[in-house]
């Protein structure tokens, strides 16, 4: 079905179409549907604003019109940087429905990421916006666009500068959907219903079909850059609706997106885009600070929220500071990172609602406590796949299966997982089974009933709570510095993140310190979260017995110079 990536044999996408996993949905479709359903509910809370689902349908081809109007034509890619404003659902149904690729960028990228993503996709444009949390995102803008030749468009949202204007973008003509006036230009007076639709892939000017890409996502990086996760309508779609089937949403529910919405688990687990399809209200929070979070909570009445553990353990203790509850809130979802037994516990006695443990991936298998779960499952583990067709393997390091109920190696396959990454052939090689089984680089068990506790990681990456940092790729830029020999980075245990960075560096000058060397990678447009949180000068790399660095003896130096300094 393309070739810019493995898809998943035939055999396998019959199996997934006859299990009903896959029934042939494509986003364009989906939101032409609730639309139709269900116009007048809210689709999008943000700030002042408030999008219904007939407006959202409408934005979508508004903007769809304009961007053609631009050049984007289906199968082209478009770097999407939005932080959790409403207009972030405008942009990515357009391109669904155009079949342009968004690629999610996160809003704390900065140069370095922004153009390996769009040089890597080989992008026609870069949407993004002009400013937010004190941040100019045109400036930043600018400097890719020096930098990626190919990028031929920039467009902001709000006020654009020297770039194209988002807004003046969208078309106020919507185009004739074959023939017919678009749904919102019937009478809707009379209540009717529109048409969805038909999706007739082949034709010039047909939509995407549901077995190609939807978009890429960023993957957490181990070895060198980070890589493209290419996602289908069929299979994003599928872990939508399972999402929400296993979180118990319906029409009802209210997300609050605290976490940035482009980050596959906001997005999709089930995330706002879940929501979108259960016919539920997406409220989107600037940040997931409390004093903006718990009223919002409130005035919105949110049933479910997702964070990573560091910021659970913020609405802990405001929680005992104001003496409050989450109240309305009924599911607190934690996960990108572990959450610790004894944080896990405090969370139905001290916020009042019941916690439900995410333990997922952008490329695809995502693990849940359900709701009903025992109290020691929910707290204690990472609970089990979505999908009873998920396959799931432990092994030991010779790839055979470990002994049941010890640590091994967790391999995956399974109808929304996917098969490698994008343009990626070598990578490829090493992160996928030839069976197609995704090495995950988790450390995992599994428990007599099936759910999975994480155990640490084999993958050379750093999991600043939740923020995934491929050490490769910044031991890469700090060689770039002259007085650095070289460079290995690795976690150091935290309390509040879990881990942290620290960069062992052998240095060819005394006079360069870690200041110097964190405003280096600064200079080189390194997002902050990447920067090393420590500096550690030595003489030399301790060696594992085939002469590599043993990044095992380096971690348990830090640590235990932590502990000393204690
Ligand atoms: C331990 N490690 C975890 C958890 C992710 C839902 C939820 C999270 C992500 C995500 C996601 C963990 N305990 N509860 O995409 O849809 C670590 C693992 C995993 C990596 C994936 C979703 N939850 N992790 O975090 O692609 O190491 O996706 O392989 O950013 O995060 O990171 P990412």
């Amino acid at each position: 079905m393309s070739e810019d990536y493995p898809y998943w044999p035939d055999e396998f996408v019959r199996k997934y179409r006859e299990a009903g996993c896959w029934r042939g949905e494509t986003f364009g479709g989906m939101l032409r549907e609730r639309a139709a359903a269900h116009g007048d509910r809210s689709a999008i809370v943000g700030g002042e604003e408030r999008v219904t689902y007939a407006e959202l349908d409408l934005n979508a081809d508004r903007l769809a019109a304009g961007l053609k109007g631009l050049g984007i034509r289906k199968g082209d890619r478009v770097v999407v940087q939005l932080p959790n404003v409403p207009v972030f659902f405008d942009v990515i149904f357009a391109l669904f429905r155009l079949g342009a690729l968004p690629v999610f960028a996160l809003p704390l990228h900065r140069r370095s990421e922004i153009v390996h993503i769009a040089s890597y996709s080989e992008a026609e444009a870069y949407i993004t916006i002009d400013k937010y949390a004190g941040f100019d995102y045109r400036t930043l803008a600018s400097e890719v666009k020096a930098e990626v030749p190919g990028l031929r468009h920039v467009l902001v949202a709000g006020n654009p500068g020297d770039h194209l204007s988002l807004e003046e973008t969208y078309a106020h003509e919507i185009p004739a959907i074959r023939g017919k006036l678009h749904p919102l230009q019937v009478d809707r007076s009379e209540g009717q219903a529109s048409d969805v639709r038909e999706e007739q892939p082949g034709t010039p000017d047909a939509g995407p079909a549901p077995g190609d890409t939807a978009f890429l996502q960023l993957s957490g990086g181990s070895t060198g850059l980070p890589k493209l996760i290419p996602r289908t309508h069929d299979d994003y779609i599928y872990s939508l609706r399972r999402s929400a089937e296993v979180c118990g949403l319906d029409g009802g529910s209210v997300y609050l997106a605290a976490l940035p919405v482009a980050h596959n688990f906001p997005l999709s687990s089930p995330g706002a885009l879940g929501t979108l399809y259960a016919g539920g209200t997406v409220v989107l929070a600037r940040s997931g600070s409390p004093d903006e979070v718990f009223p919002l909570i409130r005035k919105e009445k949110c049933t479910i929220a997702a964070v990573v553990p560091p910021l659970a353990l913020v609405w802990l203790e405001a929680a005992k500071t104001r003496g409050e509850t989450l109240h309305p809130l009924q599911v607190l979802q934690v996960g990108g990172a572990k959450f610790s037994e004894e944080a896990a516990k405090r969370v139905k006695p001290e916020l009042g609602c019941t916690l439900q443990q995410v333990f997922g991936m952008a490329e695809g298998l995502v693990n849940y406590t359900r709701l009903d779960d025992a109290e020691s499952v929910i707290t204690g583990t990472q609970g089990r796949p979505m999908s009873p067709l998920d396959e799931v393997l432990i092994l030991d390091d010779e790839d055979r299966p470990a002994a049941p109920g010890t640590i091994g190696h967790l391999l995956t396959r399974g109808p929304y997982t996917i098969r490698g990454y994008y343009k990626a052939p070598e990578h490829n090689a090493r992160s996928f089974t030839p069976d197609g089984f995704y090495r995950t680089g988790d450390l995992a068990r599994m428990t007599p009933e099936g759910n999975l506790v994480v155990e640490g990681r084999a993958k050379d990456q750093i999991n600043r709570g939740g923020d995934k940092v491929g050490t490769e790729e910044v031991e890469n830029h700090l060689l770039a510095h002259s007085a650095v020999r070289d460079a290995a980075i690795v976690s150091m245990p935290d309390e509040f993140l879990g881990e942290r960075s620290c960069a062992f560096i052998l240095s060819r000058d005394p006079h360069t310190g870690g200041d110097e060397l964190r405003s280096f990678l600064r200079r080189r447009g390194l997002a902050a979260y990447k920067i090393p949180d420590r500096f550690e000068f030595i003489d030399s790399f301790p060696q594992t017995g085939v002469g590599k660095v043993s990044k095992k003896e380096l971690r348990q130096r830090i640590a235990a110079l932590l502990l000393e300094e204690a």
